[in-house]
């Protein structure tokens, strides 16, 4: 273990770990909290692990179940990004921290690394107001935390909430910044709705008021509310995630500015925990929406700025639907298939302005646009239509076809790859933004670049076969 030395001592006021606190600190279930937290005498309690814990060190948990009487404060942060403090399992041991009241885990420092850790509520749907649970993870005016590789579920509210009470719309900035979320799984949160009778309800991940917050690579399902949330943020980063099966909207963004939205594949499936609620998670049993883009917060700004490309969605309600105010965004490469007539490809827009639609993809079976009025106010041009009605929103260089899709069935992104024959290759137009495509692959492949998230590239394609079939959702580099 690494140890402090004497000459610690003289650099307490530098902000260096004291004497008595360790850089690796063992907590394990047959351990105990008189224990000095060595590796050969860990403590018992993650609390008491924390209290030994220098700044910047590693609190290595032995594999076990860990209740938590009240909400588990991480309340040691690091100094830099060089030198943070971070909680995991001990090597690949599983570890569940299992919340009573309260939020489970509240991290209450900064330079702070959450990982690997299976985080819950004992009772997240109790009536009992004592046992009430709150979110998995509360994150509150911290910055430079990240949350990686943990599963985070059976939560009454939020899987994880960030948020802060100090974001500052006109200069971007907020105490809550630079938190990243990467190779998680949250599903089961916001069980304060899983009887479908709450007024409101929370997020799988949620961000508010706060600047930079990145969500990648996160497996989000099967929430009694959103899947990722945007609120009144900025230059949020939403991507390679596989996002389905939310009850309310999959990726929304809510008077959030500046975010990119790429690469994310959401779906509907048929699945259903119970009976009542086959065959759709979502509201009015109709499926969520992909991404919703909308004003419905407090309103200290408007949605504007985002560049959403790349993402695949398969049986949404809409594909993308955009409510209210929407200025200076482009919207482009995304395969939007939309298989019932409950829904629409792309639906809202009004009041959109300086926006771009370009070299999408759009396949419904009901009204492939709905109520956008894009005349004067979006640039739309170079996209595939294949069903519904298009009229009056038809750019100069739109096709009216079958894309022709490898499968176009399932949930899998591999079946909306494009066949050689596809006429969405080498349609579309540049886009500066779009470098790549779904998969990673450069753009363009050939001689233009392709309509849709996936570019077609014989040679080129970066697309290898599934490893785990149909368990696995999304195959990807
Ligand atoms: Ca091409």
């Amino acid at each position: 273990m690494r140890t402090l030395s004497a000459i610690s001592i003289g650099l307490i006021v530098l902000g260096w770990p004291v004497p008595g606190l360790a850089l690796d600190v063992y907590v394990a279930t047959t351990g105990s909290d008189a224990n000095p937290g060595t590796e050969a005498r860990p403590k018992q309690t993650i609390a008491a692990g924390l209290g030994s814990l220098g700044a910047g060190g590693t609190l290595f948990i032995r594999g076990g179940t860990y209740p938590q009487g009240k909400t588990l404060s991480i309340n040691k942060g690091g100094a830099s990004n060089a030198a943070r403090t971070t909680i995991r399992p001990y090597q690949s041991e599983p570890v569940a921290i299992v919340g009573s009241a309260g939020n489970t885990i509240s991290i209450d420092a900064s330079f702070v690394t959450l990982s690997g850790l299976d985080i819950s509520q004992a009772d997240p749907a109790s009536a009992d107001q004592a046992k009430k649970g709150g979110h998995g993870i509360l994150i509150w005016k911290k910055h430079d935390v990240t949350v990686s590789g943990c599963t985070i579920h059976h939560v009454r509210g939020s899987g994880v909430f960030v948020g802060s009470d100090d974001y500052n719309p006109a200069a971007k900035t907020s105490s809550a910044n630079n938190i990243l979320f990467e190779g998680n799984t949250v599903h089961h949160t916001c069980m304060s709705n899983s009887e479908r009778t709450a007024k409101g309800w929370g997020q799988g991940l949620s961000s508010f008021f706060s600047v930079g917050t990145v969500f990648r690579n996160n497996k989000v399902y099967k929430n009694w509310g959103e899947g990722i949330n945007l609120c009144e943020n900025d230059r949020a980063l939403v991507e390679g995630n596989v996002i389905y099966d939310n009850y309310s909207v999959n990726i929304y963004l809510d008077h959030a500015t500046n975010a990119t939205v790429r690469d994310n594949l959401l779906y509907t499936s048929d699945d259903s925990d119970r009976a009542d609620f086959f065959p759709y998670w979502s509201k009015a049993n109709s499926p969520g929406n992909g991404i919703l883009v909308a004003n419905e917060a407090t309103k200290k700004q408007t949605n504007s700025g985002h560049k959403i490309y790349n993402n695949i969605t398969i049986n949404c309600g809409s594909g993308i639907h955009v409510s209210g105010s929407l200025t200076d965004s482009l919207i482009a490469n995304n395969t939007f298939v939309v298989g019932a007539a409950w829904g629409t490809g792309i639906g809202g827009g009004k009041e959109a302005a300086n926006c771009s639609l370009l070299n999408n993809i759009i396949v419904s079976s009901g009204r492939a646009l709905g109520g956008m009025s894009p005349k004067g106010q979006w640039t739309s041009d170079f996209n595939l239509w294949f069903g519904g009605s298009i009229s009056g929103v038809r750019g100069a260089h739109d096709i009216a076809a079958n894309p022709r899709f490898v499968t176009g069935s399932g949930l899998l992104a591999d079946g909306y790859r494009l066949q050689a024959a596809s006429p969405a290759i080498n349609a579309g137009t540049t886009v500066s933004d779009v470098t790549k495509d779904y998969w990673g692959t450069p753009r363009p492949q050939g001689a233009a670049v392709d309509i849709g998230a996936c570019e077609f590239g014989v040679g080129g394609g970066k697309w290898v076969p599934l490893p785990g079939g149909k368990a696995e959702k999304k195959s990807k580099r």
